[in-house]
C-alpha cells in the first residue's frame, strides 16, 4: 500500500505598500519567501488595507501597490508557484477581520508595542484601524489555515496575538482555525537603520537619506548610505551581542545574508581588514551586485502594468478559492444567516 503524500505546509505572509521596499523587508522576510516556494504552498499578500491605517496619498498608494508587486516578482516570487495578490481584492479579509475584532479583548490590542510606538507618532491622528491592525493580520493568516508565517522579528508579538485570537475563537465557537507558527530567521530578522543601528530599518524613516537601502536605489545611493553607516570607535570586525557593536553587526549581517556565507566564513573574510572602511566598501560591493538584477527586472516589470495586473488577478483568484469558503464557515459558526 502506498502512503498518501502529506500535504505541503502552507505559508502566508504580507508586506505593506506603504513606502519603498528596503533591505530590511528583503532580508527579514522576502528572501525567505522566495526560498520556500519550491517545497511549500505559498500565499503572499500586498496588504493595502493595513497600509491605510496611517494616511497614504491615494496616488502614491496605487503606484506603490504595483511597485511592490513588481519588486516581489523581481526578487524571485514566481507566480507559477506562489499566489501573489492584493489584500483588498479578496473581500474575505475584511469580513473575517470584523468577526475577529468582536472576539478580541481591547486590552490585548492596547498592549501591542507596534501600536504604542505608531500611536506615539500619530498622536491625535491615531486611527481605530491602527489599533485593530493585528486583528486584520490575524484574519489574513487564519483564513488560509496557514501553517507558517515567515516574518521579521518586529512581527513576533502580532503572531502570538494571532494564535491567541484563533484559540479564543475556537474556544467560543468550536474548532475552526489552525494555530500558525512564526518563521523568524536567526540572522536578518531585525536589520537596523544604517544611520542609527539602535532602530530597525523602516519604511517610515526612509525619507531620511542614509537610513535605509531601498531595493531600487542607484549604485551611488547605496555607496553613499554604506560609507556613512554608523559604527563605533573600535576596529574589531566580528559578530557580537554588544549593543556598542550594533552597527558592525548589522553590516556583517548584510554581507552574510547576501553572500550566503556562514558566520565563520563572513568573519574570516575580514580577518585582514584594516578597519571599518574596508568592511563598508565590501558590504557596498555585495549590496550593489545583489540588487543590480532585482533593479533591472523591476524596471522591466513596472513598464508593463497590464501584465502586473493580470498576474495579481490570477493570484487573487487562487486566494479567494481558500479564503471565501473559510469566511463562510466563520459566519456559520457565529450564527449568521448565510444564504445558500
Ligand atoms: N528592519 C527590518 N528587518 C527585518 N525584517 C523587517 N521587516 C520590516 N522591517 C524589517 C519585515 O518585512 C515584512 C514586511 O514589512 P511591512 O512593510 O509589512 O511591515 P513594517 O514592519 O511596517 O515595515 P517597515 O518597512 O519597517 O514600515 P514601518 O515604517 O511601518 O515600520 C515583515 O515581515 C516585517 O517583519
Amino acid at each position: 500500500m502506498t502512503a498518501t503524500p502529506s500535504p505541503r505546509p502552507r505559508v502566508l505572509s504580507g508586506i505593506q505598500p506603504s513606502g519603498h521596499m528596503h533591505l530590511g523587508n528583503y532580508l527579514g522576510a522576502v528572501q525567505k519567501w522566495v526560498e520556500v516556494q519550491d517545497e511549500k504552498e505559498c500565499f503572499y499578500c500586498i496588504v493595502d488595507l493595513h497600509a491605510i491605517t496611517v494616511f497614504q496619498d491615494p496616488k502614491e498608494l496605487l503606484e506603490q501597490t504595483r511597485g511592490v508587486a513588481a519588486l516581489l516578482l523581481a526578487c524571485g516570487i514566481d507566480p507559477a508557484k506562489s499566489a501573489l495578490f492584493v489584500q483588498s481584492h479578496v473581500r474575505a479579509h475584511a469580513e473575517g477581520s470584523w468577526v475577529l475584532n468582536c472576539v478580541t479583548p481591547l486590552g490585548w490590542l492596547e498592549r501591542m508595542t507596534q501600536f504604542k510606538s505608531k500611536a506615539d507618532k500619530e498622536k491625535q491622528r491615531t486611527s481605530a484601524g491602527l489599533l485593530t491592525y493585528p486583528v486584520l493580520q490575524a484574519a489574513d493568516i487564519l483564513l488560509y489555515d496557514a501553517d507558517e508565517v515567515p516574518v521579521g522579528e518586529d512581527q513576533r508579538q502580532h503572531l502570538e496575538l494571532t494564535r491567541d485570537i484563533a484559540q479564543r475563537f475556537n474556544h467560543l465557537y468550536g474548532e475552526t482555525f489552525k494555530l500558525p507558527k512564526p518563521l523568524i530567521r536567526e540572522f536578518g530578522a531585525r536589520i537596523m537603520g544604517l544611520d542609527d543601528p539602535t532602530a530597525k530599518m523602516s519604511k517610515g524613516s526612509s525619507g531620511t537619506r542614509g537610513h535605509c537601502i531601498r531595493l531600487t536605489d542607484s549604485e551611488d545611493e547605496i555607496r553613499y548610505a554604506l560609507k556613512r553607516a554608523v559604527t563605533d570607535s573600535g576596529r574589531e570586525i566580528q559578530f557580537s551581542d554588544d549593543p556598542e557593536k550594533a552597527g558592525v553587526n548589522n553590516l556583517l549581517t548584510l554581507y552574510k545574508l547576501l553572500t550566503h556565507k556562514s558566520r565563520e566564513e563572513t568573519e574570516a573574510d575580514f580577518s585582514d581588514a584594516r578597519g571599518y572602511g574596508d568592511l563598508k566598501k565590501a558590504v557596498a560591493d555585495v549590496v550593489v551586485e545583489a540588487l543590480r538584477p532585482i533593479r533591472e527586472e523591476y524596471d522591466r516589470l513596472i513598464s508593463d502594468p497590464a501584465e502586473l495586473d493580470r498576474l495579481l488577478a490570477i493570484g487573487a483568484d487562487k486566494a479567494r478559492a481558500l479564503a471565501e469558503p473559510k469566511v463562510r464557515l466563520v459566519k456559520e459558526r457565529v450564527g449568521f444567516f448565510v444564504p445558500g
